[in-house]
């Protein structure tokens, strides 16, 4: 109670909302039975980190390390996460693509930041199986560049067997000469966003994979750059895409290159290689329309491919069930616009139905979503909605070669995406966005309520 009669009505009565709801939130955390609570403490905090080899860099991660480290947990069981913030400034921790109650989804919406010493708990029970990933949800084109940001895998009980199920979390930075970070820059950065020239796996640049011949590995991968589209490649070699951002497809689908925009996940099936064998993991030359251009492939890490070992793996035909939220014809309910202009503040501006950090009308819990995400721009956009999953249902105007469940999809420049969710029993402050992390800073995001 200190300066409580000093703040408005409206917004002691938000802030006592959100305590309540955080309560609520902490409190209905229980593992199912038989699972447990996985406690882990993460500390933002600076630490010299070699991005490059024997190149020193002040980089800012969870725990001393870049990426974070990689939260494994089982459906059923409830993370609670200590996090500790020994940064000069504050953060907020987004788990990404985790369907978990408004109030610890980790933005601003829905808490206060968590300033320089202060620790702040985050609690859920964990709903789904797949490869997501926990990140800074403040100052991000800064904080995230950095390093603040991790793996977090959900395992189910019932998965395909593989010989190694391996992680890798791709982003790029950019080095001044004495091997720093490069603040954020202006005018071409604003407008493409950050693509760093040094490539990352795993928080190191182009490392070497070993893998043994005669075996099929998992492979989880988080692109967890600010900016970067990747089309991912393994040397050109024939893989099976098994997973998207909420986990696993119906059925394998076989595929030399997965698009992976930025916070974009994909699970595949690499492999069986022969002994001695070397080849490229790259990003393959695409075009999002950026002033900044690849034309050609550009390395991520190099995978040596050792002696024969037996192999266990067995993918099945089937790997689960996803029923269609829509299979008729249907209208959609809301046209999501993403636009762009130029401004004072940020040199280009990027908005959401010409508004930049856009006030969207709420949605009901319980009533079906077919939103149509509009891109009037002559980039591309990742399009990312917090805490919830939805469905694909057209591309450009055409069905995707799958069914999955996505919480980021690429929205092609001057296209569309149809989308179909179903807001769960989850009310609270939500939100969608670019993320590309210039673009959602310099505006191209919406705040909405889900409302019962
Ligand atoms: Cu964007």
């Amino acid at each position: 109670m200190t300066d409580h009669h000093h703040q408005t009505d409206a917004a002691s009565s938000n802030k006592e909302e959100s305590a309540a709801a955080y309560a609520a939130a902490y409190a209905a955390a229980q593992p199912d039975p038989g699972h447990r609570v996985v406690a882990v403490e993460i500390e933002a905090c600076e630490f010299d980190w070699e991005f490059v080899p024997g190149v020193t860099t002040r980089a800012w991660g969870f725990n001393g390390s870049v990426p974070g480290p990689t939260l494994e947990a089982t459906v059923g069981d409830v993370l609670e996460i200590r996090l500790t913030n020994r940064l000069p400034e504050p953060t907020v921790v987004h788990w990404h693509g985790l369907r978990i109650p408004a109030a610890m989804d980790g933005t601003e919406m829905v808490q206060r930041p968590v300033g320089p010493g202060e620790t702040f708990i985050y609690r859920f029970r964990l709903p789904d199986a797949g490869t997501f990933w926990y990140h800074s949800h403040f100052n991000e084109t800064v904080q995230m560049e950095r390093g603040l940001y991790g793996a977090l895998i959900v395992r189910a009980p019932d998965e395909p067997v593989f010989d190694a199920d391996r992680t890798l979390v791709l982003d790029d930075v950019e080095l001044d000469k004495n091997g720093q970070i490069k603040p954020p820059g202006w005018w071409i950065e604003s407008h493409d966003g950050r693509e760093g020239s040094t490539r990352l796996v795993n928080g190191r640049q182009e490392p070497e994979i070993r893998m043994a011949a005669g075996q099929v590995e998992r492979w989880r991968i988080v692109n967890a750059a600010s900016a970067r589209y990747v089309l991912f490649s393994v040397g050109g070699r024939p893989f099976k895409i098994i997973g998207t951002d909420g986990g696993l497809i119906s059925a394998p689908v076989a595929a030399t290159r997965v698009l992976l925009p930025p916070a974009d996940r994909a699970e595949i099936a690499v492999g069986p290689f022969a002994a001695g064998e070397t080849l490229r993991i790259e990003t393959l030359p695409f075009n999002r329309g950026s002033f900044k251009s690849h034309r050609k492939p550009e390395l991520f890490a190099t995978v040596q491919v050792g002696a024969a070992a037996p192999s266990r793996a067995r993918l099945p035909d089937r790997l689960r069930e996803i029923e269609p939220l829509v299979t008729g014809p249907v209208t959609p309910n809301r046209e999501v616009r993403l636009g762009f202009g130029l401004g004072l503040k940020h040199g280009v501006e990027f908005n959401i139905d010409h508004e930049q950090h856009h006030h969207a009308e709420p949605v009901r819990v319980g009533e079906l979503q077919v939103w149509d995400v509009v891109n009037r721009s002559p980039v591309h956009h990742p399009f990312h909605l917090h805490g919830f999953f939805f469905q694909v249902l057209e591309l450009n105007g055409k069905a995707p070669e799958f069914l999955s469940w996505e919480d980021t999809v690429n929205v092609s420049a001057f296209g569309s995406v149809r989308i179909a969710w179903m807001p769960d029993d989850r009310p609270g402050g939500w939100m969608y966005h670019c993320h590309i992390l210039e673009h959602h800073a310099a505006g191209m995001m919406a705040h909405f309520d889900v409302v019962r």
